[in-house]
């Protein structure tokens, strides 16, 4: 078969709906974009741990200290499926964090900024997780297996801690005066960092075309940024909170709630490590990293320890993810 002829039966396969599974055919730019994709998706939930982790020991309740915590850990947990999920295509774990703790991969922009009092908590449970989910029920659907079932599971629990979010965000916007104003603040701060997340507008996203065209991403960035804008701005302004956005109108036509300019300057200075936290959250990655290095020695001494003298004690199943498999 050519090339040719292999791209053409490739194609017709995402036509038809099916899954490309680990072992098939594939072109090496699917290949590629996916590996990117992945890898800083997972990069984005290691890092997107900081923000939130900073405030478990000053959770005000034992309560909230445990939502907090199951949530902080899950983050951790999405970011090893995803992990999981680009070895499938060849990447390998060293490689993709040496290329974040060097600089050289991107991560989501809206974890560079800092998270100021605890209102941030339910602020980024809402609004980051629910941008998230929305970005993520599209990619439950992409063409690759292992990346749509890692999403599947991943909306799951994401669901949970956008609905932990919502619940704190309500609550304090009926408590006092001063709760009243400290979730506005939050919401002040994260709105536009979110509407970000998103990427840049649809005529400016140069890896749109090719990830539509292979069905890894389904719909553009501007749209799911619209749908995101329309199912917030009601649930907030029934709630008596507002968005820092002067020119947001109701445009009775499309039945969209239509945005002011995003400062797409601010977004590529983030993007681009001169954000106000991109320093200090790289700086924590590979402290973690440094201090977990006794921990991979163990574990590389084990294996090799397996290696020569057999297998000792119950075995876990073999296999590179557990999402590999349909
Ligand atoms: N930040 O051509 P496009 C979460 C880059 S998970 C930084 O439009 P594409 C869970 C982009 O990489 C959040 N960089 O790119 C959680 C590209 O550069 P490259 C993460 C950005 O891929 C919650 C360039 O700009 N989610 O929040 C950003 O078609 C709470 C041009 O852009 C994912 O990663 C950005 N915001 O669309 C965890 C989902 N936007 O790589 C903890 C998977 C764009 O060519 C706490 N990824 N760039 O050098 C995607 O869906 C897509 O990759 C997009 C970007 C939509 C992010």
């Amino acid at each position: 078969m050519t090339d040719e002829a292999r791209l053409e039966a490739f194609e017709a396969r995402i036509a038809r709906g099916e899954k490309i599974e680990p072992g098939d055919w594939m072109p090496e730019q699917y290949r590629k974009q996916l590996i990117r994709m992945i890898s800083q998706h997972a990069h984005s939930e290691i890092v997107g741990m900081l923000p939130e982790g900073a405030w478990i020991t000053r959770a005000p309740t034992l309560r909230r200290k445990l939502v907090l915590l199951a949530k902080v850990q899950d983050e951790a947990g999405h970011g090893q499926y995803l992990y999981h999920a680009a070895e499938t295509l060849g990447a390998t774990r060293e490689q993709m964090l040496d290329d974040l703790l060097s600089s050289r991969a991107k991560y989501s922009s809206v974890f560079n900024y800092p998270t100021l009092s605890w209102a941030d908590i339910g602020v980024i449970g809402w609004l980051v997780d629910g941008a998230a989910i929305i970005n993520q029920t599209m990619l439950a659907k992409s063409s690759y297996g292992p990346y749509s079932r890692a999403m599947l599971r991943i909306c799951a629990e994401e669901t949970f801690h956008k609905k932990q979010g919502q619940e704190m965000v309500i609550l304090l916007s009926q408590g006092t005066p001063k709760q009243r104003a400290m979730v506005q603040n939050a919401i002040n701060r994260w709105w536009w960092p979110t509407l970000m997340m998103f990427g840049p507008h649809d005529s400016e996203s140069k890896n749109s075309a090719e990830l539509m065209r292979w069905g890894v991403k389904t719909r553009s960035n501007d749209e799911l940024r619209q749908v995101f804008v329309n199912q917030l701005i009601p649930d907030l302004h029934a709630l008596g909170l507002s968005v820092p956005d002067p020119q947001l109108r109701f445009d009775e036509e499309t039945g969209n709630w239509l945005i002011g300019p995003i400062d797409w300057d601010e977004f590529w200075r983030v993007v681009k490590g001169n954000g106000p936290c991109n320093a200090e959250r790289l700086e924590a990655r590979r402290q973690a990293h440094e201090d977990g290095r006794w921990v991979r020695e163990a574990l590389a001494a084990y294996a090799e320890k397996q290696k020569t003298e057999g297998p000792q004690g119950p075995q876990r199943p073999q296999g590179p993810c557990e999402f590999a498999r349909p």
